[in-house]
């Protein structure tokens, strides 16, 4: 059992010769933690309510070093309700910090080796926190306090006046927003009556395209139909005379037989040379080679087809075997002057046959108002981002403020992104917001870059007023959760130098206060 607790049951005792305990040694430890106003309600109290009045406990289990209630409100003055409820602003220890400004600390630092209240009465424990003996610094701590008060209320005035500057220019700034966006729209207007002027030319080019390619097309299958019909034509002609010179040599087998020898005595030195050159030309793949001035034959052309006559041997004598070879020849030929022709054509299709004057305008001209449209859409968001009451950030929304914190440089644009580095924080898409705790104007940045294992980084900027604009105190107090404050004029006004001041004239008060308590 903690010393606490045997204390506590030792005050239950007393309590039950006197609900009361005003005025005991039991009280200082009931009361320990509590706020002046908490304080008092309770002196003379034999119960305590938390939790939303849902739950009443007996004053005895008040700093017990037990946490019975949820929202941990028994146990200022002890650490055992850690952690429970210590957001709220009315939680936690108060330390009265006599001769300072009274503050509050989480129950968790209670005890905890550190001393956090100038007045040390967090660490009251020696036999938990280690034998830590805090020092008294309220009165070096006053000081300190008063001199950073002074500065913040002189900043502050000064802020007032450069908001009040400032804030002629924020009708002026969102005018000049408006008219830039009335321009645009107005280019817009003029740009797209261009385009649609440029429009059925360019309709009428393309149309005539089509209909060059859709000609080109049927030129092309009438002449793959052509080829066709003469190869096959060529094949029958082929096929009849090869029929016809079966049928020859038939009849004449025994007398070429008889006769060979004596053929071949009398062939004639020009015979010869045609059947050389009708072998020669029975290659096909050499068949593009014959010549139109080199040969027998007699080749023109009409405009797609090869014509060559057929030729007669010298003697007049048609011989069947050279009419099959004559034939093959004609037929590579055909094929070569096609495959020539093809060639041609597809080169023609390919390479800029069709005039695009007309297009090109519309292409241009549809690029500017592309151009056009990307900056309206830019401006327009800026037309229609909170700038806060009064437009009174408006003059933020191009700047972009930067520190230095230990390894990081910071960066945060108002009304753009935020940088850790070149590690992205996140962006302002929705302008200020108004926290609702404390009126303070907000600017969020989010959806940053991906936190390894966590959430998508992202930055809570408060605005504090400040005489010139300044980013600092920048904090990550969850992974990847960053806050930071950005000193603004902008967010000076009367309340908050009436605020400053008030804080400088009660600091004022406790201090001499104290110092008529030393005398
Ligand atoms: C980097 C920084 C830190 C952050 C860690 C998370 O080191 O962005 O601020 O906490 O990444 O992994």
């Amino acid at each position: 059992m903690s010393i606490a607790r045997v204390l506590v049951a030792f005050i239950a005792l007393c309590a039950s010769a006197s609900t009361s305990f005003a005025n005991t040694d039991a009280s200082h430890v009931i009361l320990r933690g509590f706020d002046p106003a908490q304080a008092s309600a309770l002196r003379d109290a034999t119960t305590f309510t938390c939790d939303s009045n849902t739950r009443t406990i007996a004053i005895t289990s008040v700093n017990d070093d037990y946490c019975d209630c949820d929202d941990g409100t028994d146990e200022p003055g002890t650490s055992a309700c850690a952690g429970a409820g210590e957001a709220a602003t009315t939680k936690g220890m108060y330390c009265v910090n006599r001769g300072s400004t009274p503050t509050r600390v989480p129950s968790s630092r209670v005890n905890d080796g550190v001393c956090d209240c100038c007045d040390g009465s967090d660490e009251y424990d020696a036999a938990q926190n280690g034998g830590v003996v805090c020092e008294n610094t309220c009165t070096k701590a006053a000081k300190a306090r008063r001199a950073e008060l002074v500065n913040a209320l002189s900043a502050a005035r000064r802020g007032v006046k450069a908001k009040a500057k400032a804030s002629r220019y924020a009708k002026d700034d969102r005018r000049a927003m408006e008219t830039e966006l009335k321009d645009l729209q107005k280019q817009m207007d003029e740009a797209q009556s261009a385009l649609e002027v440029l429009r059925a030319p360019k309709e009428q080019e393309e149309a005539l395209e089509r209909e060059m390619r859709e000609k080109e097309r049927l030129l092309e299958e009438k002449r793959a139909e052509e080829t066709k019909s003469t190869e096959e034509e060529e094949k029958e002609k082929e096929a009849n005379t090869d029929g016809d010179a079966r049928d020859d040599d038939g009849a004449r087998e025994g007398a070429r037989e008889n006769d060979a020898m004596e053929d071949a005595a009398e062939e004639t030195a020009e015979e010869r040379g045609k059947r050389i050159a009708g072998q020669w030309i029975s290659d096909e793949s050499e068949s593009t080679r014959v010549d139109d001035e080199d040969d027998d034959y007699d080749e023109h052309e009409d405009e797609d087809h090869v014509v060559v006559d057929d030729p007669m041997p010298a003697d007049g004598t048609k011989t069947s075997k050279f009419s099959a070879l004559f034939a093959r020849a004609k037929r590579a030929l055909q094929r070569a002057r096609l495959a020539k022709k093809d060639a041609d054509a597809g080169a023609a299709l390919t390479s800029p046959a069709f005039p695009t004057t007309h297009r090109d305008a519309f292409d241009k001209q549809q690029r500017a108002v592309d151009a056009l449209q990307t900056q309206i859409d830019q401006v327009r968001a800026s037309v229609n981002r909170n700038y806060g009451p009064d437009d009174v950030l408006i003059s933020l929304r191009q700047q972009c403020y930067e520190v230095k914190i230990e390894k990081y440089a910071y960066k945060a644009c108002p009304f753009g992104e935020a940088h850790q580095d070149s590690v992205r924080l996140g962006t302002n898409t929705d302008g200020v917001e108004i926290s609702p705790l404390t009126g303070d104007m907000m600017l969020k940045f989010t959806n940053g870059a991906t936190c390894w294992n966590g959430p998508n980084r992202s930055l809570s900027l408060t605005l504090k007023c400040g005489d010139r604009e300044a980013l600092a105190d920048v904090e990550e107090p969850s992974r990847c959760e960053y806050s930071a404050t950005l000193f603004t004029p902008q967010a000076c006004d009367e309340s908050a130098v009436a605020e400053l001041d008030a804080e400088l004239s009660t600091l004022d008060r406790i201090i001499a206060g104290a110092g008529r308590d030393e005398l």
